[in-house]
């Protein structure tokens, strides 16, 4: 079975995003999303969830694509990640482009087109007109 995770805030959720999981799904048999934590966000991302953890983590799971939802409180978890849930390949948007080839001593590592025409940043700028 070819193990494929994934990082990232997933919020707002959006047809970016679900463009994201659907083709790293592609790429394996199971799914592992490590979903940023409230704390990691507000203190390592310097990003204020409209959802919280648990709501966004509820979100994910009922994604057909996404097998397992595991939290991300670090940046540096990435390796032990892989590891101890014997991934096959991580995956991120392009916008991480070179940013976690480190990985590759590891596992395979796939940057991924992002869907450009949507963000939460324009959801929100968006509704404000
Ligand atoms: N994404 C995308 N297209 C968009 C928006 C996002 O393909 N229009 C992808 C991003 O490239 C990322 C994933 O969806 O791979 C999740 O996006 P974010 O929630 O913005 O994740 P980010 O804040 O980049 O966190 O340790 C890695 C970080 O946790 C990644």
């Amino acid at each position: 079975m070819k193990r494929v995770i994934t990082y990232g805030t997933f919020d707002l959720l959006h047809y970016g995003h679900i463009n994201l999981l659907r083709r790293a799904k592609q790429l394996g048999d199971y799914l592992i999303v490590a979903l940023s934590t409230d704390e990691f966000n507000k203190n390592e991302k310097n990003k204020v969830c409209y959802f919280p953890y648990e709501k966004r983590k509820a979100l994910l799971e009922s994604i057909r694509f996404v097998d397992l939802v595991i939290p991300e409180e670090s940046w540096d978890q990435k390796k032990t990640d892989v590891a101890l849930y014997h991934i096959d390949t991580f995956v991120m948007g392009d916008d991480w482009e070179g940013k976690f080839d480190f990985l590759k001593e590891q596992c395979e590592v796939v940057y991924l087109p992002r869907t450009k025409e949507i963000s939460t940043t324009k959801i929100k700028t968006d509704l404000q007109k």
